[in-house]
């Protein structure tokens, strides 16, 4: 497996490419073009050079997080046409710059959701909390998204694409006659439309989980454990309609078993990248980002490793959110020190992994 790092590239992130260049038993960077609102076509001059930039501190660019998915297309509108063909030029050009693996999401709205982006611990850290009662309170979604984005610290948070921000009212009520049934109809049309040039560019579609794992404000979500992701891989049938397992947003509901479903894709060959990270279930929906260790969160790390192992498991992973350790200041969850001592406790792993199976 290759193990890469999100970067958010040169004008977003403050870390610097040689500092990630640095981590042991990194391979590459997964990054976008942020600044693009979502339904845009990627331009192939910027993608050139964003490859040249990575590519020259001697990092492969092969997988980018996110494409996001126009709302149009999710909403299932007539001028969706129009966003699809753009996301299938986007696709093209992303062939010519090398990509291998495309991470999105169809989470109507909201991207990721926490209702703290600093919430301190014990040791003195900050980190990401998530809490369903103070969700279940919340009249309007507008004020909500307003106050987190008043804890970024100035980062715009991935996946809260300022216009889309902007539009909340007017999208609250377009989707209010979107059902799950639709929104998977929706899913279908995007994916048929799409996967024939996946296939031949050779690029996966890397579906991420919708996080948390539940609905939220009403709004329909389908992505969530491994029955609704069975369906999402069969209803658009291609080895290219793939998955980005994420350990953090399909564990924080413990009616899913991470190992089990690693190793239901795994086999299936339907695991295209893998988000690896922890977090402290500390009551049902209600949850904190802990550290990568498997003794500091719910989860066993080393069985998620396992699992990935014993499926053969040969694609991208990255460490996720990490905690604001040692003063650092950054984007919310992906900071430079805790992401990389999560990469070390994985190399950790993945060493006596491999040395118990030789
Ligand atoms: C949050 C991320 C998500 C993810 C998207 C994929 O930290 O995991 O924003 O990138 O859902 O489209």
């Amino acid at each position: 497996m290759k193990m890469t790092f999100r970067w958010y590239g040169s004008s977003m992130d403050p870390i610097p490419l040689k500092y990630i260049r640095q981590i042991p038993g990194i391979t590459g960077v997964v990054t976008s073009l942020m600044d693009l609102p979502a339904g845009e076509v990627w331009p192939l001059e910027r993608l050139k050079k964003l490859k040249n930039e990575v590519n020259g501190a001697g990092l492969e660019l092969e997988v980018i997080e996110s494409v996001n998915v126009h709302e149009d297309i999710k909403l299932g509108l007539p001028s969706r046409e129009q966003y699809i063909e753009n996301y299938k030029e986007t696709i093209r050009n992303l062939k010519e710059i090398g990509v291998k693996v495309i991470c999105y999401n169809f989470m109507p709205v909201f991207d990721w959701t926490r209702t703290s982006l600093d919430r301190v611990l014990s040791d003195g850290s900050n980190t990401m909390s998530y809490d369903q009662d103070m969700i279940n309170k919340i009249t309007d979604p507008q004020k909500f998204a307003d106050e987190i984005q008043n804890q970024t610290g100035g980062f715009e948070m991935a996946g809260w694409e300022p216009e889309r921000m902007a539009e909340l009212k007017r999208l609250f009520q377009a989707y209010e006659t979107v059902s799950h049934e639709q929104l998977k109809e929706n899913l279908k049309y995007f994916l048929e439309a799409i996967l024939p040039v996946c296939e031949e560019c050779d690029i996966k579609m890397a579906m991420h989980p919708d996080d948390p794992p539940w609905d939220i404000f009403g709004l329909p979500r389908i992505a969530n454990s491994l029955e609704s992701f069975e369906e999402i891989i069969s209803i658009a049938d291609s080895p290219y309609n793939c998955i980005t397992l994420c350990t953090g947003s399909l564990g924080s509901n413990p009616d899913n078993h991470l190992p089990e479903i690693i190793r239901h894709f795994g086999r299936k060959g339907r695991i295209a990248f893998v988000h690896a990270r922890n977090l402290k279930i500390e009551k049902p929906g209600k949850f904190y980002e802990s550290s990568h260790l498997s003794r500091d969160g719910s989860f066993d790390m080393y069985e998620i490793m396992k699992a990935l192992n014993e499926t053969g498991f040969d694609g991208y992973i990255r460490p996720d959110h990490g905690r604001m350790i040692w003063d650092e200041h950054g984007r919310a969850g992906y900071g430079l020190f805790d992401r990389a001592l999560g990469i070390a406790y994985l190399n950790g792993i993945q060493e006596s992994i491999e040395k118990q199976t030789k």
